[in-house]
């Protein structure tokens, strides 16, 4: 099957999960939490899936674990769109959840979809032991060591008296957005009771590639298929990849970290041709 096929099959399984376990919760934080999870790439929780079938762990164990690494994703972008951060409209083509309800219910959302995927790891049907590891990883992953320190950073940034530099930008989307991508390519490891730093050393390139290519789509992107605003970075002055090393050298560092990071899965062989599909395809996406 080829990348799209198998990405599209397993968007449609995780968001069958995610309405399963969601399917319980009622009134507007339900329904907000609904529709902060409709959507999207899916690319975290197919990264679990992968990762997972390396190591034949049973489908419908990666599935609540890739719907727990996608509620928390989307509750980063629900609290990353208020008016107190990034203050914005539009998010995978439709209304932020604040402007599609309120303020208290995208805090309320963002923070119940937080929890949710705590709870479902705690009752996934693992040992004990690897349960403890993923809540564990994915706390450090999330939290303020984690995605917080790296958006309390980008935050910090916006009035720091000099601009970032190359160093202190890859550090800072390391944990704004790398941690997040690698928490799922470990969850695969843990739950296939694998060693997980080939999977670690993929995940640390494909992140980092995967944020020079958002850097170069808020340039070069389209707004009607990304379904968001784009050339915010300039606009606030912001320093990111492309403002520091320009488009070409940007695109050619994005290249060089799509071939250390195919490097990386050489262990696997041939099982692991759809991860290294995806390592191209975090470059070459138009949104
Ligand atoms: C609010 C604690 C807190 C953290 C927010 C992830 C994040 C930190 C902010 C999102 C802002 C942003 C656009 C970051 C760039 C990288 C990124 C995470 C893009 C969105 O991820 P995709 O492209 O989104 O995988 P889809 O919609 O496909 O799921």
């Amino acid at each position: 099957m080829s990348l799209p096929d198998r990405l599209r099959a397993a968007q449609g399984e995780i968001a069958a999960t995610l309405a399963t376990l969601l399917a319980p919760h009622d009134g507007p934080v339900g329904d907000a939490m609904r529709y902060a999870v409709t959507g999207g790439k899916r690319l975290r929780g197919f990264l679990l899936l992968e990762t997972a079938a390396l190591f034949d762990v049973p489908r419908a164990t990666a599935l609540r674990a890739a719907a727990a690494i996608e509620a928390v994703h989307a509750y980063s972008l629900v609290h990353d769109d208020l008016p107190c951060m990034d203050d914005d409209d539009l998010r995978r083509g439709q209304p932020t959840v604040h402007r599609r309800w309120d303020e208290a219910t995208a805090v309320l959302a963002g923070d119940a979809l937080l929890t949710a995927a705590f709870e479902w790891l705690a009752s996934l049907d693992t040992g004990p032991a690897i349960r403890c590891e993923l809540i564990l990883t994915l706390a450090q992953a999330a939290g303020a060591s984690g995605m917080v320190r790296g958006q309390a950073l980008d935050i910090a940034a916006e009035t720091a008296a000099a601009p970032l530099t190359l160093d202190a930008i890859t550090d800072l989307q390391g944990l704004k957005t790398g941690r997040l991508l690698e928490w799922p390519c470990r969850a695969g490891a843990l739950l296939g009771r694998a060693d997980p730093a080939p999977l670690l050393a993929y995940a640390a390139d494909l992140g980092l590639a995967f944020q020079i290519a958002d850097d170069l789509l808020d340039v070069e992107g389209d707004a009607a298929v990304m379904g968001k605003a784009v050339q915010k970075d300039a606009a606030a002055g912001k320093a990111t990849f492309v403002s520091l090393l320009g488009v070409p050298r940007a695109r050619q560092r994005a290249e060089a970290l799509v071939k250390s990071a195919q490097d990386a899965l050489l262990p696997f062989g041939s099982r692991a041709a759809t991860l290294s599909d995806v390592a191209r395809f975090v470059v070459t996406r138009d949104k």
